[in-house]
């Protein structure tokens, strides 16, 4: 346990083992959740980290989510490397003592499953209700925010929304988590991969009312991954979802947003130099334990504002 290494990608079924032996190790700060089944009959696991109890709490929560889309294999060792750094090497006390986090390795399990056997590029969920020939909904399109004004209405595109807002499983898990906790979350960053990016809402182009202090917490968020990044990976942009990328309504961001958490993000991990045929979306193993290293430099960045401010 404490000397998981992070030059690989782990499967679903490691990361589940990992997460049930780190709730038996650590029974003081973490709580793990099984919050419900995928499409495929999959567990939804995550975890609770606090050093009090998580429910009587009156500290900020700080919610980290990765692979809402499956092929997005980089983030996920982005997170665990966060877990590993406020479970397991508590080398900065103040980010457990004074934030409960709530954290989401594998928000979308058949997809990643899907991912390593069948198919190395699928994004989407595995859900087969809404046709014949296609399966998947992209789940970062199914949140109840402007659904269905900026996304697919075909089965067969990556960016299908889905039958109705919150149609999946997947998505109604994470809903939850909103619907039990907005009231004290800070901060939500939902990790993605690839482009070097800090995004904000909404995906509409419209800024919400906080919309520069956004900037100013994303801007301080790359600068400290930038600091330490490798050289000849692009620095951080930061910006609305709309302006820099493209519109793109029902995504997770947004809906945090919604529920009252005043600070969302998209986090775009760098995509990676030597990557073949799916360009950025391939992961070379000498540079998994350095993107869990850099991201972590954001979110604490992020975390610390939240707390001070
Ligand atoms: N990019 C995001 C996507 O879902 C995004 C971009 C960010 C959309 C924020 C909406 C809101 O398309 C990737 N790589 O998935
Ligand atoms: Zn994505």
């Amino acid at each position: 346990l404490d000397s998981l290494p992070f030059d690989q990608i782990y499967t679903y079924h490691q990361v589940d083992a990992f997460l049930e032996l780190l709730a038996e190790a650590y029974p003081n700060t973490v709580t793990l959740v099984n919050a419900g089944k995928s499409v495929e009959g999959r567990d939804i696991k995550y975890i609770k980290i606090s050093t009090t109890n998580f429910e009587d709490s009156s500290k900020p929560v700080v919610f980290l989510e990765s692979l809402l889309h499956a092929r997005e294999w980089i983030t996920l060792p982005a997170t665990l490397y966060a877990i590993h750094k406020l479970v397991i090497d508590v080398t900065e006390q103040d980010l457990v003592q004074d934030i409960d986090w709530i954290i989401l390795p594998i928000a979308n399990p058949d997809g990643y499953e899907h991912s390593h056997g069948e198919f190395r590029l699928w994004r989407k969920n595995r859900s087969s209700a809404h046709s014949l020939v296609c399966s998947g909904v992209d789940l970062n399109r199914n949140f109840d925010i402007n659904w269905s004004t900026a996304s697919s209405n075909n089965a067969c595109s990556d960016t299908f929304h889905g039958s109705g807002p919150f149609s999946e499983p997947e998505t109604t898990v994470i809903k939850s988590i909103f619907d039990q906790y907005s009231d004290r979350m800070e901060l939500f960053l939902d990790i993605h991969s690839f482009g070097s990016m800090i995004l904000y809402g909404y995906g509409n182009g419209q800024l919400p009312s906080n919309g520069l202090f956004l900037h100013l917490v994303g801007i301080n968020m790359a600068s400290a991954i930038d600091n330490v990044k490798m050289s000849w990976n692009p620095n951080y942009i930061v910006g609305n979802v709309a302006h820099v990328l493209y519109d793109a309504s029902g995504s997770a961001g947004d809906y945090a947003m919604s529920a009252g958490v005043p600070f969302s993000y998209t986090y775009e991990l760098p995509g990676h130099r030597f990557g073949i045929g799916g360009f950025g979306f391939f992961v070379d193993p000498a540079f998994i334990e350095q993107a869990g290293f850099e991201t972590w430099e954001g979110i604490k960045a992020g975390a610390r504002y939240v707390r001070d401010n």
